[in-house]
């Protein structure tokens, strides 16, 4: 999601960058720009409306176009800007109550089972100890569903034979929450395929049975415009607290869910971004905008290294890093690890100045590049891991012989080591905080 837009403002902006002065002409063609891209994304015209004022009004300021570096700041103005666009409301996740009561709403098959799964990780992940409640009393494969989620995450569900009314439900799993002394109550709730008084009645039974510290309306980020209207309809008639965006992942062109905070004033509190219940991220409003504008998402990175890598392991390598010592026997362990934390694309879009290369890396790894490396690096012996300027063209013809690759192929990938090990050397000597420590996963 989001690919095009991120696309299209990268290259409005880059030129306006690229330039020494900015006219206040250039930033109109701009915003010009920026509106259509918007636009053409799905945004809500009216956010798109005044979006591009604020921006405008912001960026043709005399201190701005008279500065030398005007490009720069007209894009700083955007990147805040749409910071603030997507920043509606307080986003903090409250679990007040014993038990707290999180009550997921939505229409039928925006995500809200496979959420309140993956929100029941989360809040282990906090320390708390949750407990599953299927309150859909209609369909028992709902119940079904949500129970196997349950056994997988190895935590209570609660279900009710067939028949058993909605409020009922809920109160036997408070009930259940209690005996099993569980502090957070996760109700999984049935969805329809509109908005209807029947639904809305029945939320607004359980809200007022349990009243829970957090309702969370799901909505399904590929459906455009609607989901819009949708969240006005629902935080109309019932106090939704936050918005989880499922199907982050998908292709729509996301702009709907660029538009649905600003529009509704509701904040958005997580994203899910896949099917499995470890694919829930928290929103950072700063850090989309980043990743949007190609401005990078070290921070989500970090966060996923430091689940991926074994923390002992990272603080070795960055010793290692540090003292210029890496050698090509890491490398491999590196790619590996790399490998690990998700699609290559995705990884390289969240490293600032590389959005435009994500593409490229994912390619690599279709093409089998990174498998060449690896082949490369298993044929040769530790010492010359270790130790690479050993590297004569004899051993290079053997490495190639023994990898199924090509001579060039070997003498490339040396070449592109010892590039990296210079710049290692430099980092080491200059400025350590530059070196990054967080993308080797350490705090
Ligand atoms: N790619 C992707 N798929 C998702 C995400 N969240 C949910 N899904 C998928 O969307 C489909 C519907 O998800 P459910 O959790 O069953 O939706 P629901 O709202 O509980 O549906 P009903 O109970 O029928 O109203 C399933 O196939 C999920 O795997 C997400 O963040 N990304
Ligand atoms: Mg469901």
């Amino acid at each position: 999601m989001f690919d095009a837009l991120s696309e299209r403002l990268r290259q409005t902006l880059g030129a306006l960058t690229g330039r020494g002065r900015v006219s206040e002409a250039d930033v109109e063609a701009a915003m010009r720009e920026v509106r259509l891209a918007l636009l053409e994304a799905d945004v809500n015209f009216k956010v798109v409306r005044d979006f591009v004022a604020r921006v405008r009004e912001r960026a043709v300021g005399a201190s701005v176009l008279e500065s030398l570096t005007a490009g720069q700041q007209v894009v700083k103005i955007v990147h805040e800007e749409l910071i603030s666009l997507l920043s509606a409301g307080d986003r903090s996740f409250r679990l007040t109550g014993s038990p707290a009561v999180v009550l997921l709403v939505g229409l039928q098959g925006s995500g809200k089972t496979t959420t309140s799964a993956k929100l029941a990780r989360h809040v282990v992940r906090l320390g708390r100890r949750p407990i599953l409640v299927a309150a859909d009393p209609y369909r028992p494969a709902a119940a079904e569903q949500l129970q196997a989620l349950g056994v997988a995450l190895d935590l209570p569900v609660h279900r009710s034979a067939a028949g058993v009314p909605v409020l009922q439900i809920v109160r036997e799993g408070m009930e259940a929450a209690r005996r099993l002394s569980r502090d957070v109550v996760i109700v999984d709730t049935a969805g329809r395929l509109t908005v209807d008084e029947a639904l809305m009645a029945e939320i607004s039974a359980i809200a007022a049975a349990v009243t829970p510290a957090e309702t969370l309306l799901v909505v399904d980020a590929m459906t455009g415009q609607e989901a819009v209207a949708v969240a006005q309809a629902f935080a109309a008639a019932v106090p939704v607290t936050g918005l989880v965006l499922t199907k982050i992942d998908g292709d729509a062109r996301g702009g709907a869910a660029l538009s649905i905070s600003a529009v509704t004033g509701v904040p958005v509190k997580f994203m899910g971004t896949g099917e499995k219940t470890d694919a829930l991220e928290l929103f950072h409003p700063d850090r989309l905008a980043g990743r949007i504008l190609g401005m990078g998402d070290v921070l989500t990175l970090v966060e996923r290294a430091q689940e991926t890598f074994d923390q002992k392991q990272a603080a070795r390598l960055e010793e290692k890093i540090r003292t210029a010592s890496f050698t090509l026997e890491d490398f491999l362990d590196q790619l590996q690890q790399i490998q690990k934390m998700g699609p290559l694309d995705q990884v390289m879009g969240m490293l600032p100045g590389f959005g435009g290369m994500a593409k490229e890396a994912q390619a690599a790894v279709e093409r089998g590049d990174l498998r060449r490396v690896e082949a490369i690096i298993r044929s040769m012996t530790p010492r010359e891991r270790r130790d690479p300027s050993v590297l004569n063209a004899s051993r290079r013809r053997r490495i190639a012989i023994g990898s199924a690759t090509t001579l060039p192929d070997v003498n490339r990938l040396v070449k592109q080591f010892g590039e990296m090990q210079k710049m290692m050397k430099q980092l080491s000597a200059g400025n350590r905080r530059s070196a990054g420590p967080g993308l080797f996963g350490r705090r």
